[in-house]
């Protein structure tokens, strides 16, 4: 049922006029955005607050069920028009700002991204908070609190720079509290012994352990309209006083500060290993140890705990979980093992994010059992009970051996995820199929029981009502307001995809959208781009199974054509990356480099004038996506088949009515199944072709290479010097390619993806019939929306009992 505030723009003037009177002591003319935006921020704070309290008393009051969504990446980006958006009151607030004359834009870009993730996957955990408190369930999470966020990325002389992102500035982050009564002590390294507890029980001794404190910031997640606060906690790092004395320099300070100061762009190297374990640990210790003492409070029976708790590993970082619960259970609470341990399978549960074993993560022995003794102990105790078990279950050798934690000097978290909770699930039905026959296939033998899919979604609200305000009112003048409340109310759209009128005013939707864009551009790069152009946009990380490489040598493809026949008939075509390469990532870094040096020579050139335009924007972010996304013509999701677990940005481009270029793969297929073969651009091999040149190693990049003269050129094009200023750059692909065999198959899906390029353009010249597709993808995207992600999630893994929204209650 829809709550929305009471709030009339007169009381939100005085509200915010006091608050802004009461903070900045200043005129409101003289005030910086940044000012006012910290105004406006506390005057949010004073509507929701009320909301918030009453949401915990009653979920205390009830003893409701809750799950814990541990992740060690939250991507929520900007949150002061969601707050305002899901508080109902963001038309209010624009009014309000325009009657006093401010500018809300300039306002709201004051807020600087939370940027505490890395990509789709801290993107997702982020969607998901917005939906558990929207579809009213108690579900929170829990994560670190970063001081840095994912690096922010500057181009320089078309490398990336890599610069740290403050995001707290100097203001802190005002959407936070922090909690010090809920602050927990966490141990790491020293040595343990076991020591007589009396009553024939032994406990843990240690000695010479670090203990840290562990202190939360609560962060809101405010529900759309109705009135529901649940909570996202991030833990930061302290040195507890009665250990103060061990800290006596800056520098040692510094030392236990490094623990949350910085978000992992990637962990290859080996001193980063070991801090990242216990960023790792630190959170998940921290969230359990709060999470039992809480429903302690409750004065249920610990060994009951599951029937009031979930706790959700996503990915393997916090898989250390299972162990830690154990812990606490056993030597903090004195519990008996086979209690601990039914317990704690009930409670927990796990998300595979990617087959690509490289994100799978393993520690060695030495390294975990000198960060974490304990816990490293009670992991080799689960690993022979878990041995003994299926051993006497009469489990095949083999699999139980593919399957345990601790092999061959490693530890496997992913394994103790699966082995330590009920619930396993992919994040797209192929990359799920995947896992049971591939990756995790004898885990699947052993425990099919526990493998599940939940397809991705995306918080639709942030991708219409804030990054396309306008797209969404013309949404409304077709079919009424319904759809913002209930996305599958979208669906009417089906009826006008071919009404000529509702065509044209889309089209012009599209092309404001690629107005705004068009005039950021050439403020930020100076590059003159045409709206005419179709506006053909990749925006992800960086990954060379991504394959930006592969629209890169489409780009040269049609810059040959264009200099061979300038004269010709050609449909001009802008092309937009976004990425940033972790730091440590070479070839990645190479390929920034390449596109940036093809751009400058390309856009140059007289000769291709506004044929052909290629820009890089530098710092892609979740604010920067929502400029971008709503004025794409042309989604490009062209991963190889099997390797993108699901995406989800390709979700966001089809709800705003972008055309998907695909690959089968991820979640494309299933944006294919919704809005139908013909209104999606499907090209390249299947999952299953890709795995049958694993299987017969018949794949020979150099004959492709010798054999058609289209990609020879092409690919020559990377070292013959056309493209200045990238000699290395441009023989490090040459060799990746072609010396090296080609890893991710570019060469073989070249031809199918220039075909289907040159389809688009086809399509594209045909105003109705592209108008259709691209239509057909906005009135067909309600099955992406995160809010049933999370309802299968709450009803199918974590068994919450069915929402119930909070009152509402106006300030
Ligand atoms: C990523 C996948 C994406 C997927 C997101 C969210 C990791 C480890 N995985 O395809 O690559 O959309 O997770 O599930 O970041």
């Amino acid at each position: 049922m829809e709550q929305t505030m009471e709030l009339t723009t007169d009381q939100f003037i005085r509200d915010f006029e006091q608050t802004f009177n009461e903070q900045q002591q200043t005129l409101l003319q003289n005030a910086t955005p940044t000012e006012l935006f910290l105004a406006l921020a506390h005057t949010i704070r004073q509507y929701y607050t009320p909301m918030w309290l009453e949401r915990n008393e009653s979920l205390s009051a009830r003893q409701e069920k809750i799950a814990y969504y541990f992740s060690i990446e939250f991507l929520p980006g900007r949150m002061l028009e969601t707050n305002l958006l899901n508080l109902g009151i963001l038309d209010t607030v624009k009014e309000g700002f325009t009657q006093l004359g401010l500018d809300f834009t300039a306002v709201k870009n004051a807020e600087h991204d939370m940027a505490l993730g890395n990509g789709g996957l801290g993107r997702l955990a982020a969607a998901f908070m917005d939906s558990l408190a929207t579809t009213g369930y108690a579900g929170f999470g829990n994560g670190l609190r970063y001081k840095y966020g994912l690096f922010k990325q500057r181009i320089v002389d078309g490398y990336q720079v890599e610069l740290p992102d403050a995001w707290f500035g100097s203001l802190g982050n005002v959407w936070e509290t922090r909690k010090d009564h809920d602050a927990v002590n966490v141990r790491f390294f020293g040595n343990v012994y076991m020591a007589d507890a009396g009553e024939g029980k032994l406990k843990p001794v240690y000695s010479n352990a670090q203990v840290l404190r562990a202190v939360p910031y609560d962060v809101p997640q405010l529900g759309y309209k109705n009135g529901v606060v649940n909570n996202l906690r991030l833990w930061d790092v302290e040195i507890p006083e009665e250990y103060e004395l061990n800290y006596p320099t800056i520098a040692d300070r510094r030392r236990v500060e490094d623990i949350t100061a910085v978000l992992y762009p990637d962990d290859s190297t080996e001193e980063g290993k070991k801090l990242r374990l216990m960023q790792e640990y630190f959170m998940t210790s921290a969230g359990l140890q709060t999470i039992v003492k809480s429903y302690l409070k409750m004065g249920l029976p610990l060994e009951k705990i599951y029937e009031k708790v979930s706790v959700h590993i996503n990915d393997t970082h916090p898989a250390v979980a299972p162990a830690e619960f154990m812990r606490i259970l056993i030597d903090d609470y004195g519990m008996e093992w086979d209690a601990a341990w039914n317990a704690t399978t009930k409670v927990m549960s796990y998300t595979n994010h990617t087959i690509l074993s490289e994100a799978l993560e393993k520690w060695s022995t030495g390294l975990f059992s000198f960060v974490l003794p304990r816990v490293f102990q009670i992991i080799v105790e689960i690993d022979n009970r878990y041995m003994a078990q299926m051993g006497a279950q009469g489990a095949d050798y083999a699999r139980v051996e593919n399957t345990r934690i601790v092999r061959n000097g490693q530890v496997h978290m992913a394994h103790l995820a699966i082995i330590g909770g009920h619930s396993v699930n992919g994040v797209a039905q192929i990359h799920t199929e995947l896992l049971k026959e591939d990756t995790l296939r004898d885990f699947y033998a052993l425990t099919p029981e526990k493998f599940n899919n939940k397809t991705n979604g995306i918080v639709q609200r942030r991708w219409t009502q804030i990054a396309a305000p306008v797209l969404s009112q013309t949404i409304d003048k077709w079919i009424g307001f319904e759809w913002r409340n209930d996305i599958h109310a979208l669906r009417a759209l089906n009826d006008v995809v071919d009404n000529p009128r509702a065509q044209n005013d889309f089209w012009e939707v599209k092309q404001l959208a690629k107005k705004r864009l068009a005039d950021y551009i050439e403020e930020t790069t100076g590059v003159h781009v045409s709206t005419d152009a179709i506006f053909d946009v990749q925006v992800k990380r960086l990954h060379a199974y991504k394959r930006q490489l592969l629209n890169v040598m489409h780009i040269i493809k049609l810059y040959w054509d264009i200099k061979d026949n300038p004269e010709g008939d050609f449909t001009p075509r802008v092309f937009i990356f976004g990425a940033k390469a972790a730091p440590g990532y070479h070839f990645a870094k190479s390929i920034i480099k390449v596109i940036n040096e093809l751009a400058n020579l390309i856009n140059n050139d007289p000769e291709i004038g506004d044929k052909l335009k290629v820009v890089f924007l530098e710092n892609y972010r979740v604010s920067l996506a929502e400029l971008i996304i709503p004025a794409a013509n042309v989604s490009e999701q062209i991963s190889l088949a099997s390797k993108e677990a699901s995406g989800t940005s390709n979700m966001k481009f089809m709800m705003t009515g972008a055309v998907t270029m695909a690959t089968l793969d991820g979640a494309n297929i299933e944006i294919r199944d919704e809005v139908g073969e013909e209104n999606i651009v499907i090209f390249g091999m299947t999952k299953d072709e890709v795995y049958h040149h694993y299987e017969t190693h018949d794949y020979n990049a150099r004959y492709l290479y010798d054999t058609d003269p289209v990609l020879h050129r092409v690919i020559n094009t990377f070292v013959d010097g056309t493209i200045p200023r990238c000699q290395s750059e441009g023989s490090e692909i040459f060799d990746a390619l072609v010396t090296y065999n080609d890893e991710y198959f570019l060469l073989e899906d070249f031809q199918s993806y220039v075909a289907a390029q040159a389809r688009v353009s086809a399509l594209y010249r045909d105003r109705e019939r592209w108008m259709h597709m691209s239509m057909m993808n906005i009135a067909n995207s309600d099955k992406f929306t995160s809010d049933d992600t999370i309802r299968q999630y709450a009803e199918e893994i974590w068994h919450l009992s069915l929402p119930h929204a909070g009152r509402h209650r106006a300030a």
